[in-house]
């Protein structure tokens, strides 16, 4: 493939209710698109970096900046450019994962629709549909989360994590699950809301049979997660701290995560990501999918992912109408708690044209 240029695109989507984590709230999604222009096909890239670095250090006008400086010149370097040459050609440059990501997936588009072949069947997808979950942020009251998982459990979600952090734990995790039963699916995310002091108080959390906490600690205390998982009896599992497969293989030795969530955006791409599932399953760890709250054009792909045999728990992987009215593309809608994998050449969804221009505010095209 020959590569004419990439068109960077800032979009502005507003979210269908604020969505409060242990690092901020967050009312409106601002979100970089790649398009990649080949002689062959285009593609589509989501960066899942948040305008702000409180999730990770990179944010939407870093990932904007180190692509137009340096990604995507470095890309009239490759002398045969498909998905698999594009991490080979950006790993001298260190850090800025998302923005990788987002150029990679944008490459591997544009070539799996030049074939006609699937992001699924390109990953090794074994299921045509993905049982999905979702993440609730922290609410101003117990009454109003048990409202917000009760509409959820009615719209068919299959798994229910509740963000948590230090005074919002122990009480929500058992007002929900008084309400709904033991039956129900659980699981918390603290986003590295607590320290090693916290390990008797998050031992509480044993009582309530969940299926992991999430990233209890500071994303580079791995060693702190080993420590913790010898005193909690609910599985630990990794989100910040798994960064790459060689990240993901070290925290498996160490003892640190029971089982890992996957964020192709976080870890480089899809084909990482691809290498931390098969980390995960060659050590008997279950993976899922993590979410950022994307568009159809990342949820695409990211279904395609979960739907690779080594996803054995549901992941973040929620219908378009979680987090938006309105979605760029066709919307993704939940089917007896399940999504269907796109089948479509490349993610199989392209954006509406009159939807993306309602919510563009710079399109910025960057020949090669
Ligand atoms: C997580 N996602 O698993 C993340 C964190 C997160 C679905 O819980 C704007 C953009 C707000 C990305 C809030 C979920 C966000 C965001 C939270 C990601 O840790
Ligand atoms: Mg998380």
């Amino acid at each position: 493939m020959k590569l004419s240029g990439v068109e960077l695109r800032l979009i502005s989507m507003p979210l269908v209710a604020p969505f409060r984590t242990s690092f901020g709230v967050e009312t409106t999604r601002e979100i970089l698109l790649l398009r990649a222009v080949t002689d062959e096909a285009e593609g589509w890239g989501e960066c899942v970096a948040m305008s702000d670095p409180l999730y990770s250090s990179e944010y939407v006008h870093a990932a904007v900046d180190v692509l137009t400086r340096f990604f995507i010149p470095a890309l009239a370097d490759v002398p045969v450019l498909d998905g698999t040459a594009v991490a080979p050609a950006l790993a001298r440059f260190k850090g800025h994962r998302m923005a990788k990501a987002a150029l990679e997936t944008a490459v591997l588009d544009a070539e799996l629709r030049a074939q006609g072949r699937s992001m699924g069947r390109e990953l090794g997808a074994v299921r045509d549909r993905v049982p999905c979950g979702v993440s609730v942020g922290i609410m101003d009251s117990i009454d109003e989360l048990l409202d917000a998982v009760g509409g959820y459990l009615d719209a068919g979600y299959l798994r229910i994590k509740l963000k948590i952090e230090p005074g919002w734990d122990i009480a929500p995790v058992r007002a929900v699950r008084e309400r709904f039963g033991d039956d129900v699916l659980l699981q918390v995310d603290a986003n590295t809301a607590y320290t090693m002091a916290d390990a008797r108080h998050l031992a509480g959390l044993d009582a309530f049979d969940l299926l992991l906490i999430e990233q209890p600690f500071d994303e580079e205390d791995v060693l702190g997660h080993a420590e913790l998982a010898r005193v909690v009896k609910t599985p630990v599992c990794l989100d910040e701290s798994i960064t790459s497969a060689r990240a993901a293989a070290d925290a498996i030795r160490l003892g640190a995560c029971q089982i890992v969530n996957i964020k192709p955006g976080r870890v480089g791409g899809y084909l990482e990501a691809r290498r931390i599932h098969d980390v995960c399953s060659a050590s008997g760890i279950p993976v899922w999918a993590g979410g950022m709250l994307e568009t159809g054009i990342g949820r695409a792909a990211n279904v395609a992912l979960a739907a690779l045999p080594g996803f054995t728990v549901p992941g973040d992987t929620s219908a378009s109408d979680r987090y938006y009215r309105t979605d760029i593309t066709e919307p993704f809608v939940l089917d007896h708690g399940y999504l269907a994998v796109p089948t479509g050449p490349g993610i199989g969804v392209t954006p509406i044209p009159d939807e993306l221009a309602a919510v563009t505010s710079k399109v910025d095209w960057l020949p090669l």
